[in-house]
């Protein structure tokens, strides 16, 4: 695992591990890791492949550290963004100390076919997970049992949890859970540390959470977010310079909207959820540029963090 291991000393009794939350697109894994971390470290939005690379959200209690590995949603890929973002999260589960799948229970039609490849995958490996239902809010318990049974009879789960990653019912048992499973050892990073992203790749993907939430079908997938500029000022605020890539002078159209209304709205937004998890004034610049195979071009691979030959 990546990252600068902590000096500082080893309490008695401390634990760390790194746990790999993988599931099918839309499942519900950033809203969980954000709702274990406190804040937001992964962006969440009702469209499905919002997350692109890994991201950690760490959660130290006490003596204990669990290192959480949000991935991208598990599918068939196509493009060659897509089969990264896949490797990313295989990637993030053959580190981990321990795995949990998160299933989304109030899926119409029951199991789906990315989570059923998921659990293909992991018999294959040989790997012991943790079930977690989610959105237990929406769904009648008939159905939960129904599906804990069917998903049980796989044979690779240890433990089941019903949880909502939404309302955080039943995501302290999880924790909790995970906590006594991380092996002994020093922490992995200083205590108050929610994420190993640094601030400009956390306020891009703000950003682009705004982007997927307010663009319609295709355009999210066609465009992504990098932080061109990072200023601070002695009054404490920052101002953020951004640039959004998309790959047609169509789809800069629509991000602009008419009279600039949509970029308008995202930029707000954007720049009210940075202020809130970076806790001071912030001043935001989003420039809108047309990158033909911004898909294909390795640059923009490393600004997400995913690797060009997965
Ligand atoms: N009702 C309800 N909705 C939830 C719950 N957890 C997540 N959601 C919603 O489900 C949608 C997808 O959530 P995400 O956290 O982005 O899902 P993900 O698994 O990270 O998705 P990808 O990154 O695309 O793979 C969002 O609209 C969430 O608000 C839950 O417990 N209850
Ligand atoms: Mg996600």
């Amino acid at each position: 695992m990546s990252g600068e291991v902590n000096e500082q000393k080893t309490p008695p009794g401390s634990r760390c591990g790194f746990v790999a939350i993988l599931g099918a697109p839309n499942a519900g894994k950033s809203t969980l890791v954000n709702r274990a971390v406190g804040q937001k470290v992964s962006i969440v939005s009702p469209k499905v492949q919002t997350t692109r690379s890994r991201v950690l959200g760490i959660v130290t209690e006490g003596a204990t550290q669990i290192v959480l590995i949000d991935t991208p949603g598990i599918f068939a890929p196509r493009r060659r963004l897509d089969r990264a973002m896949v490797a990313a999260a295989w990637g993030g589960a053959a580190d981990a100390d321990a795995i949990v799948l998160i299933v989304d229970a109030a899926r119409k039609g029951g199991l789906d076919d990315e989570t059923r490849s998921i659990i293909a995958g992991l018999k294959k490996q040989d790997r012991k997970v943790i079930l977690a239902l989610n959105k237990i809010d929406i769904v009648k318990r008939e159905v939960l049992l129904t599906l804990t049974a069917a998903l049980n009879a796989e044979g690779v789960f240890t433990d089941t949890f019903m949880i909502s990653a939404e309302t955080g019912d039943g995501v302290d048992d999880l924790m909790t859970f995970l906590a006594q499973r991380m092996p002994e050892g020093p922490h992995h990073y200083p205590d108050d540390q929610v994420t190993d992203a640094p601030m400009r790749s956390l306020a891009a993907e703000i950003t682009r959470e705004q982007l997927f939430r307010q663009l319609q079908q295709e355009l999210p997938y066609a465009l992504t977010v990098e932080t061109d500029s990072w200023e601070e000022f002695n009054d404490g605020s920052a101002k953020i310079q951004q640039t959004i890539f998309v790959a047609r002078d169509s789809q800069k159209a629509i991000v602009v909207g008419k009279g600039g209304v949509r970029i308008k709205e995202v930029r707000e937004r954007a720049q009210r959820d940075l202020e809130e998890v970076m806790e001071r004034k912030v001043h935001l610049f989003l420039f809108v540029k047309v990158r033909e195979n911004w898909a294909d071009d390795p640059e923009r691979f490393r600004a997400l963090g995913l690797d060009w030959e997965a």
